[in-house]
């Protein structure tokens, strides 16, 4: 009998652990098909991925404000499946200027968005593609499904060789803010994203930056989140709200070379 119930136990064991445990991921994602997100970017320091970012147009790239690393080694690599390693696809530029939104706020991580002007025009191609911005500013409702992607850091604790990415549903706003009522302020220019319940589906450190889409359209920028992966706990995204966009337009078309 109680060999029969240690039998039982040690199954459920088996199977829920890996649930739990057994992924290898952004936070519980997997590896993307190489070059499914062509618009992708990695923002490295010595060949290691700091944070991500989206290819807007030919010489721009959106990320997110708290990733501005004014160090003349750092690169950005667009087309990249394997972001720390030469890969025949890949186009590297040098960040000719950092444009942090003026009213970026550090310890409320408000505003946290920026445009980066590489230095040199990245050929679109298979590879290196621009992503939209949104042409309408509606709120991205609780329940839709989004999708993020980075090189950021997996369940193991490291950051992944190859793009991972995973999917996330809006949270509503409300239940956010009470999550995070003891840390910060959650305001109607973020999104709250969580994975699927005990899936701790998340983006991690080294994700920031990075584009959320959701609906097919491009939606948030990876923020921040208390931890990763916590049950519960929504990954918080700066929303491409019209006020952003309008900000992005104007920005891009003062500076835009000639
Ligand atoms: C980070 O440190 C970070 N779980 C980004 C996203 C999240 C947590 C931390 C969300 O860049």
């Amino acid at each position: 009998m109680t060999s029969h119930l240690l039998t039982l136990l040690l199954s459920l064991i088996a199977v829920v652990l890996p649930l739990r445990y057994g992924c290898t991921e952004i936070i519980g994602g997997h590896v993307v098909s190489p070059h499914s997100w062509p618009y992708m970017a990695a923002i490295q320091r010595k060949n290691l991925t700091v944070c991500g970012g989206a290819l807007v147009e030919g010489q721009w790239v959106l990320t997110a404000a708290h990733c501005q690393l004014n160090e003349p080694e750092v690169r950005v690599v667009l087309g990249a499946h394997q972001a720390s390693v030469a890969e025949k696809e890949q186009q590297i530029f040098k960040v000719m200027r950092y444009f942090p939104h003026p009213q970026f706020d550090k310890s409320s991580k408000e505003n946290d968005i920026m445009l980066l002007k590489l230095k040199g025009i990245a050929k679109q191609n298979k590879y290196v593609q621009t992503l939209s911005l949104p042409d309408t500013y509606e709120d991205t409702k609780p329940g839709t499904k989004c999708k993020v992607a980075g090189w950021g850091v997996t369940s193991s604790g490291k950051p992944s060789k190859y793009l991972q990415e995973t999917t996330l549903k809006i949270v509503d706003r409300k239940s956010c803010k009470s999550k995070y009522e003891k840390y910060t302020k959650i305001t109607s220019n973020m999104l709250c994203a969580l994975g699927k319940k005990y899936s701790k589906r998340d983006a991690c450190k080294g994700d920031s930056g990075g584009p959320l889409i959701c609906a097919d359209r491009y939606s948030g920028i990876v923020s921040f989140g208390r931890g990763c992966g916590r049950s519960g706990m929504p990954g918080v995204y700066t929303r491409l709200t019209e006020k952003y966009i309008v900000w992005i337009k104007k920005l891009i078309s003062l500076h835009r070379d000639p």
